[in-house]
């Protein structure tokens, strides 16, 4: 018999590492994890970890011989930074990576007559607007709104948000018996700040960025303009979307890509909001052209009716909340020591 698992890929990742604690705080499941790096010290013992990469098809051809996979919530990603660097690493990793696995949860679907839930998380990333007064007068796009976007990582994520569709809905459709097909979900996240780890290759990295910065006393320089805006989460919010859309009746669906989001912030509000909490901080504004290109190109709001609507979403944290209980008592705990 195999052991019935849930898949997180991306595991020892910032989602990851919220995801994998908030699963260890419920009994009952048990995770098979799988990263390029070990889980830190912390995470010990509470999975199967597999130190892997998931271009790896050998080691997933092993895999499913021993588990049987009910779910797959496949974090592993390149961001949006990182993956302008290496582009083509970026396209290996955020899209051959996420075909194998949509491949390899459709003949899991298939092979235990049960179609596996695929958990994707997708991004503001997938959005482009052409230029900021279009960026202000539309302010809360849709999911339909300006998928034309301008990085690699968000090419990945829109093109791997139509494979999932592709695979729950058309895969084998000129095979003469409908196939059980797999069940993808993806939520597009907004810019996401957690109090336990700091995020790296992101381009909505300046607001964690400038956090942590002043809580350990370091100077920040802001690569975006001040008038900068996009949505932000805090990371419970982005876990607890994770597992309600996860558990969510597939009747009660209308979409398989939700957008999801919590506060709007200029990088200014965000300065403001940090100054509150650490009144020392030094945090001076020094735009980069390009990195301020991706941020202008996208939304500064996301509409996410369709989430509320559909499965019952509603962030915890708004921008007060996030801050004052969340971010920053965590954060100053941190790095009080
Ligand atoms: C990034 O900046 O690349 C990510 C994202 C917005 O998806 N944080």
């Amino acid at each position: 018999m195999r052991k019935k698992v849930i898949m997180i890929t991306g595991a020892a990742g910032e989602i990851g590492q919220a995801l994998v604690d908030e699963f260890t705080h419920n009994d009952g499941y048990t995770l098979l994890t799988l990263d390029l790096h070990a889980l830190p010290a912390e995470m010990h013992g509470r999975t199967i970890h597999i130190q892997g990469d998931i271009l790896d098809k050998t080691l997933f051809s092993r895999l499913v011989t021993e588990y049987e996979i009910d779910t797959i919530f496949h974090l592993a990603a390149l961001l949006s930074t990182r993956s302008e660097f290496a582009p083509e690493l970026a396209h290996q990793v955020n899209v051959n990576g996420t075909l194998t696995l949509l491949q390899l949860a459709a003949e899991q679907s298939q092979r235990r007559g049960e179609a596996v839930r695929f958990i994707f998380p997708s991004s503001i990333a997938a959005y482009g607007l052409p230029d900021l007064p279009t960026k202000a007068r539309d302010f809360y796009v849709r999911e339909w709104d300006w998928n034309y976007p301008t990085t690699m990582y968000g090419c990945n994520k829109l093109y791997c948000e139509l494979l999932g569709a592709y695979y729950s809905e058309h895969f084998q459709q000129l095979a003469r018996t409908k196939p059980i097909m797999l069940d993808f979900r993806s939520v597009r996240f907004p810019g996401l700040i957690s109090a336990f780890t700091v995020p790296t290759g992101g381009t909505s990295d300046y607001g964690p960025e400038m956090l942590h910065a002043a809580a350990k006393s370091e100077p920040y320089a802001c690569f975006v303009r001040p008038d900068s805006t996009i949505p932000f989460m805090a990371m419970p919010d982005a876990v607890t979307a994770l597992l309600k859309l996860w558990h969510a009746p597939a009747e009660s669906l209308t979409r398989r890509v939700y957008n999801v989001t919590s506060f709007s912030l200029s990088a200014a509000e965000f300065q403001e909001r940090v100054r509150h909490a650490f009144p020392e901080a030094e945090i001076t504004f020094d735009p980069d052209v390009q990195r301020q290109g991706i941020v202008d190109s996208w939304p500064a709001g996301l509409n996410d009716k369709a989430a509320q609507t559909d499965w019952g979403w509603r962030p915890a944290y708004d921008v007060q909340r996030a801050f004052d209980e969340y971010l920053v008592p965590n954060i100053r705990q941190r790095y009080a020591g």
